[in-house]
């Protein structure tokens, strides 16, 4: 009999697992299939963070207006969001699966969403907002 030894996962350098996201955008659009992706509830974008440096979409979709962005965390290190040239209205943090929310209003357009962690955007932890 040979005792239990603990498992234990070593945290490895960021930056080896960025092929992954290779694979992960195969949404063509169009029939849906069931559950395959909730409607969002009008006026709340939701975004995951995860330990891989990535959210949990590549592009995310809201009606302008007044927004309520909820940020979810699935994993362990530190996180931040906010919108590319508008990061002083906005910036959400998340650690230890927490979550984090506020509030601002967007006009139409194309935003880039992102992760102001050090080395984080550049490891992929960047995404699409089109405001329509
Ligand atoms: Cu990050």
């Amino acid at each position: 009999m040979r005792p239990k030894t603990p498992i234990v996962k070593p945290i490895g350098p960021i930056g080896v697992i960025v092929a992954a996201s290779l694979l992960a955008g195969a949404c063509g659009g169009g029939s849906g299939g069931p559950g395959a992706a909730a409607e969002p509830e009008d006026g709340v974008l939701r975004i995951v963070a995860d330990d891989t440096n990535d959210f949990d979409a590549d592009t995310y979709v809201v009606s302008a207006g007044e927004i309520r962005v909820d940020y979810v965390h699935s994993g362990f290190q530190n996180h931040t969001l906010v919108i590319e040239g508008i990061e002083d209205q906005l910036r959400l943090e998340v650690e230890n699966g927490g979550r984090d929310s506020g509030i601002l209003t967007l006009a139409p357009g194309r935003y880039i969403i992102y992760c102001d962690v050090a080395g984080h955007r550049d490891g992929g932890m960047e995404a699409r907002l089109l405001v329509e």
